[in-house]
């Protein structure tokens, strides 16, 4: 087999029959990586231990949550199959196998006739996302949000990651902190920002977690929002911060590593869409003061990923999956140049 996927990866999976050349490279995710199948159907994934090191845990809520989903979805009369993962157990019954060299790797069904968006194309399929997202909250909303794992401790806990940019500042393993001062500085001046989701204010609920634009697939055909994927980070947390995630990435007029600066900012437009779908989504669960917080979260959520995006780029570029030496500084820098137009239009934010 290549270098990749080892024989003894597709045997556990019963793939035996599958070579080399039917394995493609999948996605833009920056931590797992993803191959589909497609003669099989299926898409097998390699987990990232290195951000998650206990698959165990990771498969476990995985495994539940999916479970969960699929009776509410056959009770309304959907597609158990399409509108959720459907995990494949390996021929030992188990969700995940662990390689000689330590990988973990998963499968799972192919939901197929279905695209992912890096970039939001238009209002309609944003608003979509948005649906999709606010409805996962509601769907989960009787989900007993303290059986799941804490895969990531403090995932979305700002101030937590405040005190890692901190730590990365102080360490400076790559020299780096010389480069970046003008950045270090507007972060620090709005350490406010790290405060502001206190955990005993706000319903924890069980939250998606990674609410990027290409974690939902939209069928090709109706332009629908079907299916929420990459469940990694499915743990309690806040509503603002899924909705936050999803107007950082897809309400924003360039992708996340836009080199030219002057190309960013928020598209009030998408914003407003993807408000209508999440709130539309979610109606059953969200209090009126949390729905009076989605901006807040929208700020909060592109603040933190500055900190997490530099914080990498001084630690030496170990946590996130990168293309070029600076590709962790040109990320910072799109969510600096984001965050600092949100601050602008923050008052029309708030007025929706
Ligand atoms: P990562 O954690 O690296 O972001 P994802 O689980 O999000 O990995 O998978 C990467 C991409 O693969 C997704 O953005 C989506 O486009 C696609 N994808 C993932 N799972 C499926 C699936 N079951 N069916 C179809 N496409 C999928
Ligand atoms: C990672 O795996 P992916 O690309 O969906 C990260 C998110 C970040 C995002 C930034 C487990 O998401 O938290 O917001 O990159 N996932 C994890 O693009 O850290
Ligand atoms: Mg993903």
């Amino acid at each position: 087999m290549n270098s990749t996927v080892s024989d003894s990866v597709l045997t556990a999976f019963d793939l035996s029959d599958v070579g080399s050349s039917d394995l493609r490279a999948f996605g833009n995710g920056h931590i797992n990586d993803t191959f589909f199948i497609e003669k099989k159907g299926v898409i097998l994934q390699r987990i990232n231990t290195r951000v998650f090191p206990q698959p165990d845990e990771l498969m476990d809520n995985i495994v539940r949550v999916t479970s969960f989903l699929k009776e509410k979805i056959k009770k309304r009369g959907g597609n158990p199959d399409r509108e959720t993962l459907t995990f494949i157990p390996t021929r030992e019954g188990k969700y995940y196998f662990a390689d000689t060299d330590n990988s973990c790797w998963r499968l799972m069904k192919y939901i197929g006739d279905t695209v992912s968006y890096e970039k939001a194309e238009n209002k309609m399929f944003f608003r979509e996302t948005g649906l999709c997202f606010g409805s996962f909250i509601d769907d989960l909303s009787d989900f007993p949000a303290s059986t799941l794992h804490e895969v990531i401790p403090d995932f979305h806990d700002t101030s937590s990651r405040y005190r890692q940019f901190m730590k990365a500042l102080e360490k400076d393993r790559k020299n780096r902190v010389k480069k970046v001062k003008n950045e270090i500085e507007f972060l620090t001046e709005r350490e406010f920002y790290s405060h502001f989701f206190n955990r005993s204010e706000f319903p924890l609920r069980v939250t998606h977690n990674d609410t990027k634009l290409n974690n939902i697939l939209i069928d090709g055909k109706t332009g629908h929002g079907i299916c929420v994927v990459d469940l990694d980070t499915v743990m309690p947390g806040f509503a603002a911060h899924d909705f936050g995630d999803g107007i950082r990435t897809g309400a924003c007029t360039a992708n996340e590593d836009e080199r030219d600066i002057s190309k960013v900012s928020l598209d009030f437009d998408m914003y407003r869409a993807f408000y209508e779908g999440f709130t539309d989504g979610a109606k059953r669960t969200l209090t009126d003061k949390e729905i009076s917080t989605l901006p807040d979260g929208a700020m909060v959520i592109t603040y933190e990923q500055a900190l997490r995006f530099l914080s990498d780029y001084l630690n030496g570029d170990i946590y996130y999956k990168t293309d070029y030496g600076e590709h962790n500084l040109v990320r910072t820098k799109t969510q600096i140049a984001l965050l600092s137009d949100m601050d602008e239009k923050s008052p029309a934010m708030r007025q929706i």
